[in-house]
């Protein structure tokens, strides 16, 4: 099939997702299109049969605000037009699914053949989505795909309570590649950063304040005072970043706690990782954890969203009441402190890890594919 994916470029979550879906179904011998603002992170080596092509965005002194959307629905209806798409997929549905739905109705009839596939991801959902400046589009939108997926079962039933949705939606998880993502031997880092045999502490994300990194660092603090000798590896970067180091200094912990910014190797720091935290206040899904998890790294997380469904209370991790530091730090300790728990915790999270290996749910997306166009 001549697949075409639209996404955000970003380092992580629905940008990752997609980048990592068109290296899995080109390499099934799908020819695939991507389609963003700016290269995806994930894009980062040349295949044969993926093309990126970069939305062109010209602006004129009348546009205080450019219309991305119209730029993007007009490379749309070209690549459907000129690169004979069979399916148009688009993650997050904030302005792609809108978009898309624009450049079908400008093909009209050239297009009617080709399914329009929006996967939900969160923040297009929870947050973003659901304010009123935005409901109504979203809503419109949804519905005039013609097949829907989401991440999480959690967030197909946000989806449902939230909006007016007269689809079926299709749980198609996020995944992962388990040869990649897996924990090697990386000693020469791990002596460098902790030159006393440290315990390691990671969090990764992109510092938005739902990610509550601020409280990562309150966690750390508090697994320190229980004479753990440990340092705090923090991945990424983003709005919070200066919260974090205030946090740092008003804990009197900056030694302690490494700001190591956007990273593109992550199952590197993963490598070295004793504990994974993730107390963020909203996750659909907890893509970051399902990366530690493959690296056999427990994960510590909030009970909220769709991370229930990835972290497994009391076998690959623990998860904690939203906001619960106490709870955090308590199960962190008792991680770090037991080998024989942290050892049977390391191999569960590689395990579950593994129920999200990534051709089967690549074959998922591809079935889900072929449905969507026999119904057109
Ligand atoms: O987490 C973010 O801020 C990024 C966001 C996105 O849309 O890229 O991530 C969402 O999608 C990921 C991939 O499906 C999920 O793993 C994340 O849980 C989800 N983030 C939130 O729900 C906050």
């Amino acid at each position: 099939m001549n697949i075409g994916i639209v996404c955000y470029p970003t380092f992580g979550g629905s940008g990752v997702v997609a980048t990592e879906l068109a290296k899995g179904l080109a390499q099934k011998g799908h020819n695939m299109h991507m389609l963003s603002y700016a290269r995806p992170a994930r894009l980062d080596t040349f295949q044969s049969n993926i093309s990126y092509h970069e939305v062109n965005l010209n602006t004129y002194p009348l546009f205080e605000y450019p219309p991305y959307d119209l730029a993007l629905a007009n490379q749309m209806a070209n690549l459907i037009e000129y690169e004979k798409i069979d399916v148009l997929h688009v993650h997050y549905a904030i302005p792609h699914a809108t978009s898309a739905y624009l450049a079908k109705q400008i093909l009209g009839q050239k297009a009617a053949h080709v399914p329009l596939i929006t996967t939900l991801h969160g923040t297009d959902i929870t947050i973003v989505g659901s304010d009123p400046s935005y409901k109504s589009v979203v809503d419109f939108s949804i519905n005039q795909s013609d097949g829907v997926t989401a991440v999480s079962e959690y967030l197909k039933r946000e989806t449902y309570e939230r909006f007016d949705i007269q689809k079926e939606i299709e749980v198609i998880p996020n995944f992962i590649d388990l040869k990649r993502f897996k924990k090697s031997n990386k000693n020469h880092f791990k002596r460098a950063i902790c030159p006393n045999g440290e315990k390691v502490v990671v969090h990764v994300s992109n510092f938005r304040e739902v990610k509550r990194v601020p409280e990562v660092i309150s966690v750390f603090e508090q697994i320190l005072r229980n004479d753990i000798e440990a340092k705090l590896l923090l991945v990424g970067d983003g709005p919070d970043r200066q919260r974090a180091e205030k946090r740092c200094r008003e804990l009197k912990i900056c030694d302690h706690v490494r700001f190591l910014g956007k990273q593109d190797q992550v199952e590197e720091v993963l490598s070295i990782a004793d504990l994974f935290l993730i107390p963020s206040g909203s996750e659909t899904f907890g893509l970051a954890a399902l990366e530690a998890m493959s690296c056999s790294v427990p994960v510590i997380s909030s009970n909220i969203g769709g991370l229930p469904e990835v972290n497994i209370h009391g076998e690959t991790g623990y998860l904690c009441d939203l906001d619960d530091i106490k709870c955090m730090a308590n199960y962190g300790v008792e991680i770090l402190k037991n080998k024989d728990l942290h050892k049977q915790m390391s191999q569960n999270a590689r395990k579950q890890a593994e129920r999200f290996e990534m051709s089967k749910i690549v074959s998922k997306y591809e079935q889900y594919y072929e449905s969507c166009k026999e119904q057109l």
